[in-house]
């Protein structure tokens, strides 16, 4: 049996935090189709997070990246947020978009670019200081096209260098994430290409280091699952970029490809005390043909549904299937979950909560999206391709 005051807590302090670049104009390499109404600045951008906070009480932080979220003063930034009911979130790096990454940023055979990219990441510790976010998250492009283009252990050891320094000046309670990508935009390595290099780099620097499981960056056919029970159980899952994908990084809702996986992924983060624990649950996503806004709220609340079916598996009956060795049993016991209606119960914990039930109605019958599209005239571009 599971105790159903317990799954309503756990649900009221779930937090996701969204992103500042999925509420901007994104696209692929072939169009970006400009929305209207979406943001102009940063601070717009932290506006439209708050709707989404608003509207469905669990999204409290937004995430920023710089230099796309570049501003003069981050305390006055800060200050923004907070006067509309979120906070700034996790710093996200960039060393990709200059002409100097050909070859790579960190990994990048040439010292001084290394430098150069060295200098960013603590620029982005700067901005933590200044913002109050714990979290650096880093992600990079960095690797190569061709066997023989660079050496694969040399590139290794500049990034273990680089990544200690930055370490190395991060303050009490400050975390670095390290996140992994099997591929892209380097098509033959990737210098953080899976979950087992960013943990041995992590490993190495300390308990500041953790991993950040991207859901959209693995083959076809990886058991993510497995991946983040392993983490878990090493104290290394530092969190998760949610989204969806068919074919490669394709950032669509998390949820809405496969909402088995992520069910199965939340399953293995309530089992390994991960909704207690220090694990960012970001979302990591772009809106190319969709409202940015709704879209953003349907993935919050893909969140929590699956989140709320792992919350209902009957732990006890499936410990006992599983020691009996009843497959089925075992199997049957997660499945009930899965194929639970958890929206009543949702609808429940909202009203709980003093929201409305029906977070994507509340926003649609709010105005803000008509308010948005008379005030704001060439809103931005995310600065993402895909
Ligand atoms: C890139 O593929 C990664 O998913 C990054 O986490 C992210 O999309 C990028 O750094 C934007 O901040
Ligand atoms: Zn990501
Ligand atoms: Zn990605």
């Amino acid at each position: 049996m599971t105790d159903l005051a317990a799954v309503k807590a756990a649900l009221k302090t779930q937090a996701v935090e969204t992103p500042s670049w999925a509420y901007g104009n994104s696209g692929t390499r072939f169009k970006v189709f400009a929305q209207e109404g979406v943001p102009r600045n940063p601070q717009e951008k932290l506006d439209d997070a708050a709707k989404v906070h608003e509207f469905t009480g669990v999204a409290p932080t937004v995430a920023l990246h710089i230099p796309w979220d570049k501003v003069e003063d981050y305390s006055a930034l800060a200050k923004h947020a907070e006067d509309r009911g979120v906070k700034l979130g996790t710093i996200n790096s960039n060393t990709f978009q200059d002409d100097a990454y050909k070859l790579g940023s960190v990994c990048h055979p040439e010292a001084a670019v290394r430098r150069k990219a060295v200098d960013h990441l603590l620029e982005c510790v700067d901005v933590m200081d200044a913002t109050g976010s714990a979290d650096l998250k880093l992600w990079f492009a960095d690797g190569t096209n061709y066997p023989g283009q660079d050496d694969i252990r040399a590139r290794q050891d500049r990034l273990s260098e680089a990544l200690a320094e930055v370490y190395g000046r991060l303050g009490d309670g400050q975390r670095m994430l390290l996140e992994y990508k099997f591929f892209e935009p380097a098509f033959y390595t990737t210098d953080v290409p899976d979950w087992g290099t960013a943990y041995a780099h992590c490993l190495k620097l300390g308990p500041k280091a953790q991993v950040v499981v991207d859901t959209g960056h693995h083959a076809p056919g990886t058991n993510i699952e497995f991946i983040v029970a392993t983490l878990l159980r090493e104290g290394k899952l530092g969190g998760f970029d949610f989204n969806s994908r068919f074919y490669a990084d394709d950032d669509l809702m998390v949820g809405s490809a496969d909402p088995f996986q992520l069910f199965r992924i939340m399953y293995e983060v309530v089992r390994g005390g991960g909704l207690d624990a220090e694990v960012a649950f970001m979302l990591d996503q772009c809106h190319n043909i969709e409202a940015k806004i709704p879209a953003i709220i349907r993935s919050v609340m893909n969140v929590q549904e699956a989140t709320a079916k792992a919350l209902l598996v009957d732990r006890s009956a499936l410990s006992a299937a599983q020691a009996a060795g009843d497959v089925l049993e075992a199997n049957s016991v997660l499945m009930d979950a899965y194929n639970t209606d958890v929206r009543p119960l949702l609808r429940e914990v909202r009203e709980e909560m003093g929201l409305d039930p029906e977070p994507l109605k509340a926003y649609r019958a709010c105005g803000w999206a008509e308010k948005i599209v008379a005030e704001r005239v060439g809103g931005e571009q995310a600065g993402w391709g895909a």
